[in-house]
C-alpha cells in the first residue's frame, strides 16, 4: 500500500484476529425490493415486514432489483479503480487533514489499530463553505483529484442514486415499525452529513494478523454498501456471537441498520458489529454510502415507539456533535474510548 510494509501498528490483539476459515453467513436475507416501485399496497407491506424481520434478527440484509442503473454503477466503479491506481503523489495531493476530513487517507485506525486499507471520502451534498472556522471545527469540503476526468461526475451521479435508494429503505423501515411511510424522511432533508467512502484493500502479507477494517458498528442511520466479488466482509452473528462471512451477491447492495435506527426504534432493531478481513493474493474494493441525518438532528427513541410499558432506553443526543467527535478521535487516535450510543443508554449510565 503506497510502499507501506506490515508493521506493528496493523497487528490486532490475539482475540480480534480473524480465523483462517470462516463460515459463510447462511441465512442473511436477500430481499427483492422492486415491489416498492411497482407493487400494490399489500406487497409493499409484505416487503416492509421482510425488512423488519431482517433488521431485528441480523441488522444486515442484501437487496436486489434495487433500481440503481447498471451504467451509474459501472461509472462509479471505474472511477474508484482509476483513483486508487494513481501515484502516491497524486493521491497525497487530495489527502485529508485534521480540520478537513474529506479526501484520500491511508492511515485510518479503528479502535486504535491501523486498518489495512486506503480510502477516499466525499460528501454527495456539499455544504456551503463556512465564513469563518472556529477551533476544532471540521470543514466538509470535497477534494476532487486533478487529471481524473469524469471522476467527480461519476460519483455525484452515484450519490444521487444512493440517496434515492436510502430514502426508499427508510420508508420500508418506517413501515416495518408501524410508522407513517414518510416518518423518517424529514431527518434527511437539509444539511445531511451523509458521506461516501471508496475503500481499497490491497493484498496483505499477514492477513492472519491484520484487518482491512477493525470490528465496529456504524454510527449513522443506514449504510448501503457495494462490495466486489472478492469477499471479506464479516458480520457478528447475533444468535451465537460468531463471525461469519457475507457472500458477495452480483448486482446487490448490503444494507446495515446503523446505531441511529437502533435508538429511534428503542432497540427493536440493533446495528450489527462487522469488520473486513483481507487476503494475501487479491485486492478488494468496496463502497459504503453512510446515510446520516442533518447535523442539528437530536436523536432519541421515536415518541410513537415508547410508552409507559416500553419507556425510552436512550437520552437524546445531538448527532452533529456525536459525528464530529467520532471523526476527530478516529483521526487523532485518542487513547480514550470513542463515543458510542451506549453512553446515552439510560440503564447503563454511571450513578454519581
Ligand atoms: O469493505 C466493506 O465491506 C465494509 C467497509 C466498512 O465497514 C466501512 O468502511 O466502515
Amino acid at each position: 500500500m503506497g510502499g507501506l510494509s506490515m508493521d506493528q501498528a496493523f497487528v490486532q490483539a490475539p482475540e480480534h484476529r480473524p480465523k483462517a476459515a470462516l463460515a459463510e453467513a447462511a441465512g442473511i436475507p436477500v430481499i427483492d425490493i422492486s415491489p416498492l416501485a411497482n407493487g400494490d399496497e399489500a406487497s409493499v407491506e409484505a416487503l416492509a415486514a421482510e425488512v423488519g424481520k431482517a433488521s431485528r434478527e441480523w441488522g444486515f440484509f442484501v437487496v436486489v432489483r434495487h433500481g440503481v442503473p447498471d451504467d451509474t454503477m459501472a461509472r462509479a466503479l471505474e472511477a474508484q479503480r482509476a483513483f486508487f491506481a494513481m501515484t502516491p503523489e497524486q493521491k497525497a495531493a487530495v489527502r485529508r487533514d485534521e480540520a478537513a476530513p474529506l479526501g484520500y487517507y491511508e492511515s485510518e485506525h479503528t479502535k486504535n489499530v491501523r486498518d489495512w486499507k486506503e480510502v477516499f471520502d466525499l460528501v454527495p451534498r456539499e455544504p456551503p463553505p463556512p465564513a469563518a472556522v472556529s477551533d476544532g471545527e471540521l470543514v466538509f469540503q470535497n477534494k476532487w483529484p486533478q487529471d481524473l476526468p469524469g471522476f467527480r461526475e461519476a460519483l455525484e451521479e452515484y450519490g444521487n442514486a444512493m440517496e434515492q435508494l436510502a430514502l426508499n429503505l427508510m420508508e420500508l423501515i418506517a413501515r416495518s415499525l408501524g410508522l407513517r411511510p414518510d416518518r423518517l424522511k424529514g431527518f434527511f432533508k437539509d444539511d445531511q452529513t451523509t458521506f461516501i467512502r471508496l475503500n481499497h484493500y490491497p493484498p496483505c502479507p499477514s492477513p492472519d494478523l491484520a484487518l482491512g477494517v477493525g470490528r465496529h458498528k456504524d454510527a449513522g442511520a443506514l449504510t448501503v454498501l457495494y462490495q466486489d466479488d472478492v469477499g471479506g466482509l464479516d458480520v457478528r452473528r447475533r444468535s451465537d456471537g460468531e463471525w461469519v462471512r457475507v457472500r458477495p451477491v452480483p448486482d446487490s447492495f448490503i444494507i446495515n441498520v446503523g446505531d441511529i435506527v437502533q435508538v429511534w426504534s428503542n432497540d427493536r432493531y440493533e446495528s450489527a458489529e462487522h469488520r473486513v478481513s483481507v487476503n494475501s493474493h487479491k485486492e478488494r474494493f468496496s463502497m459504503p454510502y453512510f446515510f446520516n441525518p442533518g447535523s442539528g438532528a437530536m436523536i432519541e427513541p421515536l415518541e410513537e415507539l415508547v410508552s409507559d410499558e416500553n419507556p425510552p432506553r436512550y437520552d437524546a443526543y445531538n448527532w452533529g456533535e456525536f459525528f464530529s467527535t467520532r471523526k476527530n478521535s478516529n483521526f487523532k487516535k485518542l487513547a480514550v474510548e470513542n463515543v458510542q450510543i451506549a453512553h446515552f443508554r439510560k440503564d447503563l449510565k454511571p450513578i454519581v
